[in-house]
């Protein structure tokens, strides 16, 4: 599709649509820095030029913006993986029963060097890419990976055709248990934030997702009832469940408009930009990425180790990966290979990350390695996609 109407798609989903919603600065924000991007490129040369270009670039689209058809396109292609059978060993994760797991499983064993690291926001990029693959080669879906547009829907998230719990989203919230306490979060050991019980907690009971399976974890669940330990401690034993979720409005309310626009327009470093992004815990903050995460809440959406368990991680990581080529496109020059932090996202940093550092997705996800730079450009390394 040529960049000039990727455009006017943009302009036309912030000024029309109204299955969107209102106005949103965030998707203003989008909107000129794909201006940005279009003005940059049309004086530099692509980073890919051979295999992606202007004129053939795919566009991922707001889940509310698609068509009946599209998003049962979508969900249809996301069950069939969950039904193709696992290439991971059972000698490496006797919980991994479908090609879905093979990713989760990745997740899992990776956890600790991929979140609050220098290669958090590449790493994801090329996890969503690689599940979009996956959904595109091996399950014939001809459509790209949607995003979940968090501040049309921070007030109110059950509203949204994403969790409406209809059979065009991707289910909706748990069944209500009562009488449940605050959690802890991030944990008991720190316990910064009380994290107050949502709307949910139990299985989710309607819409696509009903009868999913979660194979593996939990891990670091921080959810309301406890979900059953898995029978391994490194979580990937087989420890078959029902998906469940607790919509938090405390969480969403991190994901609002104002609060993701600030985030954007007022973090001019990449440190800056990807704290603010991670959250700061000790302030009381959850931060965007992790309050859409608990925003599902739930068994595997509060679990960060597990959490793309739940298949509404890819399009929550998608909106996470669209802030971020916001804000890279608002200044390319200055932004297009920006990068600090460590390589470990516990205790000590480790050392700092670099753009020579090998992104894996292991060996049977089936998608080779590449650079962190290689990750830096949506239009570089293996990808070629823009956001609308
Ligand atoms: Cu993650």
């Amino acid at each position: 599709m040529k960049l000039s109407n990727v455009l006017s798609m943009a302009l036309a989903s912030i000024t029309g649509a109204k299955s969107i919603g209102k106005p949103n600065e965030v998707d203003a924000l989008a909107a000129e820095s794909l201006h940005r991007m279009n003005a940059y490129y049309s004086e530099n040369p692509l980073p890919s030029p051979r295999t992606c270009t202007l004129d053939n670039v795919a566009v991922r689209r707001d889940w509310s913006a698609l068509s009946k058809q599209e998003r049962r396109s979508y969900i249809k292609a996301v069950k069939c993986l969950a039904k193709l059978p696992a290439k991971t060993p059972a000698a490496i994760a006797s919980g991994a029963k479908s090609r879905y797991d093979d990713l989760v499983v990745t997740h899992i064993l990776q956890a600790f060097t991929i979140h609050g690291t220098a290669n958090f926001l590449t790493w994801h990029r090329y996890y969503t890419w690689a599940f979009e693959q996956m959904l595109r080669n091996e399950c014939g879906y001809k459509g790209y990976q949607p995003y979940y547009n968090w501040g049309h829907w921070a007030d109110d998230p059950e509203a949204s055709p994403f969790f409406d719990g209809s059979d065009t989203s991707m289910s909706g919230d748990g069944a209500y248990v009562a009488n449940r306490s605050s959690v802890c979060f991030p944990s008991a050991e720190m316990c910064y934030i009380q994290l107050q019980p949502g709307s949910g907690g139990g299985c989710v009971t309607s819409g696509p997702f009903k009868d999913w399976t979660i194979n593996l974890g939990p891990l670091a669940a921080v959810s309301l009832p406890p979900p059953t330990p898995n029978p391994q401690p490194n979580g990937l034993g087989y420890n078959p469940r029902c998906l469940s979720r607790d919509i938090s409005l405390q969480s969403s309310a991190e994901t609002s408009d104002s609060v993701v626009a600030a985030l954007i327009k007022d973090n001019t470093t990449i440190t800056s930009f990807q704290t603010v992004l991670g959250g700061e815990f000790a302030q009381g903050k959850m931060g965007p990425h992790v309050g859409g995460h608990n925003t599902i809440g739930g068994d595997a959406g509060s679990d960060f180790i597990n959490s793309p368990a739940d298949p509404a991680f890819f399009a929550h990581h998608a909106m996470v990966d669209r802030v971020y080529w916001t804000w890279q496109n608002l200044d390319l020059e200055g932004r297009k290979e920006a990068i600090a932090g460590g390589t470990s996202g516990v205790g000590e940093p480790g050392e700092a990350g670099t753009l020579e550092d090998v992104t894996t997705l292991g060996e049977w996800v089936g998608v080779g390695n590449v650079t962190i730079r290689e990750a830096m450009s949506t239009v570089g390394g293996p990808f070629c996609y823009v956001y609308a």
